[in-house]
């Protein structure tokens, strides 16, 4: 009988830690998927961060190293550096990138690392119980923010492609969503894309994937999907910044 539907061979037989619904169990399958069409398992070392992915190391089949909260970036340029020949990414929540480790990512991305990463943007931070994020929305209550973000007193949402996608390093820049069928595809496709763009040497590239946190959020699986449609798609335009026809 023909096989329609597997794990993939670079995703462990392990049950995920996550809680229901939480589209990052969704992410670690399209990288798991990409890593085996691309046959790149045995040369492919991840960077996994601090946040609810922190021991996603325990969930690919492929070589990883654990990062201190938002060094990913910085260890993976070492690794990359050390070992040319490897595919290196980082996996790392909007707390981990875009909070303590902003320096980090906009240092390995203007120097043209070439290593991908793959940023989680649940405007929230997760593991640690739902504190106002960088990427929280204006208005979204948090438990930092419990009558709502107030640009006034806790500054901008932060859109990271937008900025990431000026530095003369990145080469490939590309924001996308998990909230449907359609879009889970295009993330796989960008995924992939980001992917090659390293292996072709070209430079830093960057897949920002619009996620939910229902847990923080408050709300159950199928409305935070929703939750992400209406109020994070309109302010974090999905898209490529960067790099879309470049020959890979
Ligand atoms: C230096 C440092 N500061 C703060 C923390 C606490 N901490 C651990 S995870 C986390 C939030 C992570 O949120 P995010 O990166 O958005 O990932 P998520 O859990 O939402 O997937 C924080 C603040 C830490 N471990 N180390
Ligand atoms: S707290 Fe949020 S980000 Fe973390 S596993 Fe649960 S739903 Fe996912």
């Amino acid at each position: 009988m023909a096989i329609v539907f597997q794990r993939p061979h670079a995703l462990k037989e392990k049950p995920l830690h996550y809680c229901p619904g939480c589209t990052h169990g969704i992410v670690h399958r399209l990288v798991a998927e990409v890593i085996d069409e691309l046959g790149i398992e045995g040369i492919t070392i991840g960077v996994s961060p601090v946040g609810c992915a922190y021991n996603n190391y325990e969930y690919f089949e492929c070589d990883m190293v654990q990062a201190a909260h938002g060094r990913a970036p910085a260890v993976a340029t070492g690794i990359k550096r050390v070992h040319p020949d490897k595919v290196v990414f980082t996996y790392q929540g909007d707390g981990d990138l875009a909070a303590i480790g902003t320096a980090e990512i906009i240092h390995a991305a203007n120097r043209g690392e070439k290593i991908t990463t793959i940023f989680i943007n649940n405007a929230i931070y997760g593991m640690t119980s739902g504190q106002m994020a960088p990427t929280t929305l204006e208005g979204q209550v948090t438990t930092t923010t419990p009558f709502g973000r107030k640009p006034e007193l806790h500054g901008y949402p932060v859109r990271v492609c937008e900025m990431i996608s000026t530095l003369g390093g990145a080469v490939f820049v590309e924001r996308v969503s998990v909230c449907d069928i359609k879009n889970i595809n295009n993330t796989k496709r960008a995924i992939k894309k980001a992917f090659q763009v390293q292996m072709a040497g070209k430079g830093f590239s960057l897949v920002e994937v619009l996620s939910t946190c229902p847990t923080n959020w408050g709300l159950d699986p199928v409305e935070a999907l929703q939750w992400l449609k209406d109020n994070m798609e309109p302010f974090y335009r999905l898209g490529n910044f960067k790099g879309k026809d470049l020959e890979v």
